[in-house]
């Protein structure tokens, strides 16, 4: 079984915007923006419904830049599938709502510590400007078990 979610970083004059997510899913993490893409809508709505709703921006120009595959073992054989996109243009000023609060981190100073595990190996490569594919497996506590990451010339 697979899920596609969205995950969404909007990146001006060297900083990346984050949000530290309140509840849920990635709970008491900085993470970039998004979730679940839902029945009959594209996974680029999901991503500026999901943008909006948990930030407030409207997004008005953004790319696709990589897809992660990530596997719990606990749960194996349900892949969630994030699609992520950089985020390079929007409307309205990031606020913050119930679920995220978001704050911009420059580039040299990413909270890595309090982050999914897995945004470590990657999200340099989002920085630099690079595409990627990866597959992660988690184990307890959301270690990465097995990592696979891959930079593409397209995605
Ligand atoms: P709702 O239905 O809003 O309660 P929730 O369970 O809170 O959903 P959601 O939809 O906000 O989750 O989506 C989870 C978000 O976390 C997505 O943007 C994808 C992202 N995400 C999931 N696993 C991740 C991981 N290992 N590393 C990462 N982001 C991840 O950087």
């Amino acid at each position: 079984m697979r899920k596609l979610l969205t995950l969404c970083l909007a990146v001006k004059d060297g900083k990346v915007l984050l949000g530290m997510k309140k509840r849920g899913f990635g709970a008491g993490r900085w993470n970039g923006f998004g979730g679940k893409v839902e029945a009959g809508e594209t996974i680029e709505a999901a991503a500026r419904r999901e943008t909006e709703e948990e930030c407030g921006i409207v997004i008005a120009e953004m790319e696709k830049v990589g897809i992660h595959e990530f596997e719990f073992d606990a749960e194996r054989g349900k892949i969630l599938e994030v699609h992520v996109f950089r985020v390079d243009a929007w409307d309205g000023e990031p606020v913050e709502t119930e679920e995220m609060r978001p704050e911009w981190f420059s580039f040299s100073d990413i909270p890595y510590g309090t982050m999914w595990p897995d945004d470590i190996y990657w999200l340099p490569l989002f920085l630099a400007g690079k595409k990627f594919r990866t597959r992660f497996l988690f184990g307890a506590e959301d270690a990465v078990l097995e990592k696979v990451i891959a930079e593409v010339e397209t995605i």
